[in-house]
């Protein structure tokens, strides 16, 4: 694993070097399918052997979605498979990169905070207050800091990346611990397709270790470090659960497993009644594929990812290109991607102005969050600054869930009955609520950077439709 992450970090690095490159590259001898209607491991196979494929590995089960071995060029195999019965679609399995982000200096804020809480870092934490580029979560906690919803479910947050430091004292209380699972015992105690998935899933061993690395646990404390804990800093929440998952880079297939896992919990925290699975509200993610089309043909796992997972109610945070170019134009992939449960994120300073390595986009480039010099947690008891388009999206993801935690019962109600439609009145809440700037206007779909405490009294007028 180690070498894998290491290598993973050489290529982003180098095309961040480079920026605008087409990375498109595809693994050979492999396809992702889609059946249409269920279809389960044993006729997916019965089908594939009749073209001479062999099914590789199940990659998500609520989807039909299968990682296929094929010989021969992927374009042909992909041509035969279209034109094969009960296959809705098939698609190369694209290498995936994390949007890897650079050490920086933090800056102070001591002035800001009139001593709330009392998290001893918290006048770094420049991205969370009102007035110099921040998102005014400080506002909002005098209303809530997170961690509830209305019917006392713990609101969740997927974070799809490497592993986060889940020992970290300022993410340990707000880790997601799978409760009906027992650990190590190489068993799935509470019958949910995974074992031992504890603090949440491996995609890329396929199974529950959780190994911590930067990336992550940096966008974890964004998210969601304990607050007012007399400890280092707060995240945007002071409360809530925050699930590692690891498969932000390597294939789509990882990827798509990844996300997998976030559908399978949610289905079954519906199914159960809140018993089994999680209530998760919003995933994280910052990888993709740079100047991709996502609505090329090429690439329909990816939308029908965000898709299933939107209809569960849950909306995804997605940090754009960390390049000066206009997806719009150029193509990426997610933040390309047509679902309209995806919320797609740039890089803001602390002057308001757009971080020049940070993507656009007036069609598919929701708003700005922080994401230069950002100050969180990091692996070891540790804290410090990150740059990068991967630290702004997580104060999005972050947003999400204490809007969750204030929405009206009204809104509950609604989300209980109607989670996808739902989702998207929240997420009307979050674009609508942004502080207009100069530096985004006609080149986001909003014009603004996230507002918190302006979305949280959009939302708190929430009237349902029914
Ligand atoms: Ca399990
Ligand atoms: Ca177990
Ligand atoms: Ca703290």
């Amino acid at each position: 694993m180690r070498r894998h992450l290491i290598s993973i970090v050489f290529i982003t690095l180098s095309i961040f070097t480079h920026p605008g490159i087409a990375n498109t590259k595809i693994a050979e001898g492999e396809v992702l399918v889609r059946f249409s209607g269920e279809y389960n491991l044993a006729q997916a196979q019965k089908k594939m052997s009749s073209r001479n494929y062999r099914i590789k590995e199940v990659i998500n089960a609520t989807m039909n979605l299968y990682l296929v071995e094929i010989d021969g060029s992927v374009g042909q195999a992909i041509k035969n498979l279209k034109s094969t019965e009960d296959v809705l679609y098939a698609q190369p399995n694209h290498y995936v990169q994390l949007r890897y982000s650079a050490p920086s200096e933090s800056f102070s804020v001591q002035d800001l905070f009139r001593g709330l809480p009392n998290d001893p870092q918290m006048n770094q934490m420049w991205d969370l207050v009102e007035g110099v580029g921040g998102i005014s979560a400080t506002q909002v906690w005098n209303t809530s800091v997170g961690g509830k919803d209305r019917g006392n479910n713990d609101i969740v947050v997927a974070v799809i990346d490497g592993g986060i430091d889940v020992n970290h004292p300022d993410l340990n209380q707000n880790a997601w611990i799978n409760t009906n699972e027992t650990p190590s015992n190489g068993l799935d105690d509470d019958n949910n397709g995974f074992v031992d998935d504890i603090y949440g899933w491996n995609a890329f061993a396929n199974n529950g270790k959780i190994s911590a690395d930067s990336h992550a646990t940096h966008v974890a404390g964004t998210i969601g470090a304990v607050g007012n804990n007399g400890v280092g800093v707060s995240g945007v929440n002071w409360n809530v659960k925050i699930m590692s998952i690891m498969g932000a880079s390597g294939t789509t297939a990882t990827v798509a497993k990844a996300y997998g896992y976030v559908i399978e919990q949610k289905k079954l925290w519906y199914s159960s009644q809140g018993k089994r699975g999680a209530n998760i509200v919003a995933t994280n993610s910052s990888f993709g594929v740079d100047s991709a089309d996502c609505t090329s043909g090429d690439y329909p796992v990816w939308n029908d990812l965000y898709e299933n997972m939107g209809k569960l109610g849950i909306l995804s945070a997605a940090a754009t290109a960390n390049n000066d170019v206009n997806v719009d134009v150029a193509g990426d992939v997610p933040t390309g991607c047509s679902s309209e449960y995806l919320v797609t994120v740039t890089n803001t300073q602390k002057d308001d102005t757009k971080f020049s390595r940070a993507g656009y986009g007036v069609k598919n480039v929701d708003l700005g969050a922080p994401g230069t010099k950002v100050f969180s947690t990091l692996p070891s008891s540790t804290y410090g600054a990150l740059t990068g388009t991967s630290m702004s999206t997580p104060h999005v993801a972050g947003a999400i869930a204490l809007l969750h935690s204030l929405a009206p019962m009204e809104f509950y109600n609604d989300y209980m009955a109607q989670p996808a439609t739902a989702a998207l009145a929240l997420k009307t809440s979050l674009l609508k609520g942004v502080d207009p700037l100069s530096s985004l206007r006609g080149i986001t779909v909003t014009g603004g950077r996230l507002n918190v405490s302006k979305s949280a009294g959009l939302l708190m007028n929430y009237k349902s439709s029914h």
